[in-house]
């Protein structure tokens, strides 16, 4: 008993054996608790009335650091990383998982993963799901459980509701006789993972490496199974500090990914025959492209159908100059016959005319008889306690399946009716919309015109002057500000890259991180991105710049400034109204003002090229010229463009 004492090595080494960590050796040991404190009879009544001699005696310090170790468990961790080839492990460093991150520098020699600095939780993992949508494949963060993981919640929440997968790594020291006094107990828990359990697909905590790589694995597989989501895994400090037990015993899991579900036969066959043969049938999608591959097999649909496309933008589903996107002319829905509603997010949402403004009332905008047919998988994975699955809508045939896999079977089925002579109804439609579709177009840029010299600036005049800079680049625009719909309207938006979607949950303070994300992904394509966002959610994150220019991440970054919440301060005004008191005072809580923020000065504070504050529109065109030179030379540009309303 004393010898092992005073050989803490070898007492650890049991202790690991004993725990049945290490494969065919558990056979052969005695259960946990036995191998762990092997106990004399007489010192076990000692025990039951713990005396202040014995538990300083139990607690001594060992007499040497019994660890002299050339690796960690942390070491076999980035290895397991490297097999899924994650480019980056974005992280705000806490001692939770110093293992992990002295193993990624040390050990994995700072490549896949390669750590991004951020200085808030939040922005870590908002930086995960912008470089997910841009590159099709999940970056891992890492964080401090518990209080790491409380900051990283609501860009999980938004990641959740968006159906991006991105693997988030909490720290936590799960043995209570293990925790420094102070901070790792305030930090530790039982189940961290509880925490974000209702917004993850699949979480877990890890007791052993070789749990750690199977976990870590799986993890990856369902969250990049459609429909993807944040997958969390619980780090133990010990697993990852100590030294790995039984190398021979240990391996990485083999990972292949699953081939996404595709649309029963039958059904996109049924599904074919209602489309054919409608008068006026209209394709209406969220997130339908996960791949290149998405906007390609929606086109080769609607061209094949010659049908309307509504697009509400939840990834780059469709380009904006098609002749059949009717995106802006969602009145198209009241007249269609069929209604092919593909990876929809929130699908009464979209056919439902609502009012909040005086009392909440609603009604469908859809014909009462006509016909809907959901094809997604969105519904395949939910969970009960956060709404965001939406209202529940009515609908005639329901077809669970990977939109953009099923897609290819449901255009073939469509070909087939078509050519055995049922083309009557598709004749002339195409044209028909075309001409719809350059009205439409022609409306928005006349729309555009109004106040085009105001000053401060119109939104329409931000997003055209934008355009205009940056039109013969290879851009890629990665974020909007809420409501604001002029790009899609005016700029020509048609590779997979040049839209990213929007929050998903409509978290605020997604728009700067996530788009410093998309641009780290587009950084290697050689791509110039850029983004616009409101000055309310800028100031969620603003530390997230100094990530841009930290790590060198070219973004033109337009700060759409109305110098308030203004959809709230909206709100506001309409509940006044509506009480029938004074709507004069509702800039209350819902403006930026008195001072104003500054934020090319914010900008520049974190190392960032800053232009503005501009309200002269004929001001915006050279410092935009400025900025776009910066980005083009690898650097981030801010550019402060006042468009306050009032
Ligand atoms: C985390 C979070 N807090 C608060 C809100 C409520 N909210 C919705 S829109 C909005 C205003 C955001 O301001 P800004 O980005 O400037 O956009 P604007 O409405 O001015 O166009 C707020 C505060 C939210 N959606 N998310
Ligand atoms: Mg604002």
């Amino acid at each position: 008993m004393s010898k092992r004492r005073n050989s803490p090595d070898s007492g650890r080494r049991n202790f690991l054996k004993g725990a049945g960590l290490v494969g065919a050796a558990a056979a052969v040991t005695p259960p946990l608790a036995a191998a762990a404190m092997p106990v004399e009879p007489s010192r076990r009544l000692k025990a039951a009335v713990p005396g202040p001699r014995q538990i300083a005696a139990d607690t001594m310090p060992p007499a040497a650091d019994p660890v002299n170790q050339s690796s960690s468990g942390g070491d076999y961790m980035v290895d397991v990383l490297k097999t899924l080839d994650i480019d980056y492990l974005a992280i705000n460093c806490a001692s939770s998982y110093r293992g992990l991150h002295e193993a990624v520098i040390n050990h994995g020699g700072n490549t896949k993963p390669e750590i991004i600095t951020c200085v808030h939780e939040d922005i870590a993992v908002h930086v995960a799901q912008g470089y997910a949508k841009i590159e099709g494949k999940p970056i891992a963060m890492a964080c401090h459980g518990v209080v790491g993981l409380q900051h990283a919640t609501m860009a999980m929440y938004n990641a959740w509701c968006d159906r991006v997968p991105i693997m988030v790594f909490g720290g936590n020291i799960m043995e209570a006789d293990k925790r420094a006094p102070g901070a790792e107990w305030l930090h530790a828990g039982v189940d961290i993972g509880q925490l974000v359990r209702e917004f993850t697909k699949w979480d877990d905590q890890p007791a052993s490496l070789q749990h750690f790589g199977e976990s870590a694995v799986r993890a990856y597989k369902i969250a990049t199974t459609p429909p993807m989501g944040p997958c969390f895994i619980s780090l133990d400090g010990e697993l990852q500090e100590n030294p790995i037990p039984d190398r021979a015993s240990l391996s990485i899991p083999k990972f292949e990914p699953v081939v996404p579900p595709v649309g029963d036969p039958g059904a996109l066959a049924e599904a074919a025959k209602l489309l054919v043969e409608a008068q006026n049938p209209v394709i209406i999608c969220d997130r339908v492209a996960r791949t290149p591959a998405g906007m390609a097999n929606l086109v080769a649909l609607a061209e094949t159908l010659q049908c309307a496309v509504i697009d509400n933008g939840g990834r780059m589903n469709f380009p904006s100059r098609h002749p059949l996107n009717q995106s802006f002319r969602r009145g198209m829905l009241s007249q269609a016959d069929v209604i092919l509603a593909i990876e929809m997010n929130d699908l009464w949402g979209s056919l439902t005319h609502f009012r909040d403004r005086i009392v909440r009332t609603s009604h469908p905008v859809t014909k009462p008889d006509a016909k809907v047919i959901t094809l997604g998988v969105r519904d395949l994975y939910l969970k009960s306690n956060y709404q965001d699955f939406g209202r529940w809508q009515n609908v005639d045939l329901d077809i669970a399946g990977d939109g953009e896999s099923s897609l290819p079977l449901l255009t073939e089925a469509v070909r087939t009716l078509l050519d055995e002579g049922r083309k009557a109804n598709i004749d002339g439609r195409g044209d028909k919309l075309a001409k719809l579709h350059l009205a439409m177009v022609e409306q928005s840029k006349i729309d555009a015109t109004i106040a085009w010299d105001a000053s401060p600036i119109t939104t329409a005049r931000m997003c055209a002057e934008v355009y205009n800079q940056i039109k013969d680049e290879d851009w890629s625009l990665v974020g909007t500000s809420i409501r604001l719909s002029w790009m899609h309207r005016l700029w020509d938006i048609k590779k997979p890259y040049q839209w990213n979607g929007g929050s998903g949950g409509s978290g605020v303070g997604y728009n700067l991180p996530a788009s410093i994300g998309a641009a780290l992904a587009n950084k290697k394509h050689g791509r110039f991105t850029v983004a616009f966002g409101g000055d309310g959610d800028f100031m969620f994150n603003p530390g997230a710049l100094w990530t841009a220019a930290h790590h060198q991440i070219p973004l033109l970054y337009i700060v759409h400034n109305n110098r308030a919440y203004h959809q709230e301060y909206m709100y506001l005004v309409t509940m006044a109204a509506r009480h029938n008191r004074d709507v004069s005072k509702m800039d209350i809580g819902t403006t930026l003002k008195d001072p104003n923020i500054d934020y090319a000065t914010v900008a520049r504070g974190m190392g960032v090229h800053g232009e503005g504050p501009i309200s002269d529109p004929n001001d915006l065109a050279p410092a935009l010229a400025r900025a776009v030179a910066v980005v083009k030379g690898g650097g981030t540009a801010v550019v402060d463009v006042v468009t306050d309303p009032r």
